[in-house]
């Protein structure tokens, strides 16, 4: 019995972990010009996915560098990302990304987001821009247009992740990465890093409850373990 429960256990180990494997990173390239809406400040970003060794995605994490400078704090900490898209469209300027139509895998609500929220610099507000008690308000993020306005007066169009925080995309079908270009926004313009990563061919992104399901699982096997040790 101790064997066949630390078997078990192994297996949900190497499940659990298997599920992380399919992750490559990405390297972005700032493009030359500024997106956005008035004043038109986000910086974009652009990463080739032919490269990234994934024959097909079907979720894209990324994460704030969690370097703690750049931009404003409270409520706009860290990443503040305007928008992201995916096509096969190699643009060349800011200008082009903001009006690509961009592939409709995105969904910008409900299981389409797993958003982990940073740490907030002082003063630091209930709830970071673009995100309310349900987590992030696509109504304020409009995650699908390069539109912001980086104005803390009448912020509009972004959502900041806070130092370190990080979010997921769970496309709604699986996309080739052979010819495909990413495109992320950064609002200001002003030395806030995304570090990317490309997540997971085959399976989507749980949500954080799933983790902490796996994880309440794992360490009742273990207690189990025990108890039929003693
Ligand atoms: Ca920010
Ligand atoms: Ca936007
Ligand atoms: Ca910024």
């Amino acid at each position: 019995m101790k064997l066949k429960l630390a078997g078990i256990t192994a297996l949900a180990t190497t499940l659990l972990l298997s599920s992380f494997l399919h992750a490559a990173p990405v390297v972005f390239t700032q493009l030359p010009g500024l997106a956005g809406g008035s004043p038109a400040e986000t910086g974009v970003y652009r990463a080739d996915l032919s490269s990234v060794g994934i024959g097909t995605i079907l979720s894209i994490t990324i994460a704030d560098s969690n370097s703690g400078v750049g931009g404003a704090g409270g409520q706009f900490s860290g990443f503040d990302l305007d928008a992201i898209k995916l096509s096969t469209t190699n643009c060349a300027t800011a200008a082009c990304a903001a009006a690509l139509p961009g592939l409709g895998v995105f969904n910008f609500s409900g299981s389409g987001l797993v958003f982990s929220p940073g740490t907030q610099r002082p003063a630091a507000d209930p709830f970071l821009y673009g995100t309310g008690p349900g987590g992030v308000d696509n109504l304020l993020a409009t995650l699908g247009s390069f539109d912001a306005d980086s104005s803390t007066v009448f912020p509009f169009g972004f959502l900041s992740m806070g130092d370190g925080g990080t979010i997921s995309f769970n496309l709604t079908s699986a996309v080739e990465t052979a010819g495909l270009y990413l495109y992320i926004g950064e609002v200001g313009d002003n030395g806030e890093v995304a570090a990317g990563n490309i997540t997971v061919a085959d399976t989507a992104v749980p949500e954080p409850s799933t983790y902490a399901l796996l994880g309440s699982g794992l360490i009742g096997m273990v207690y189990l373990k025990r108890r039929f040790r003693s």
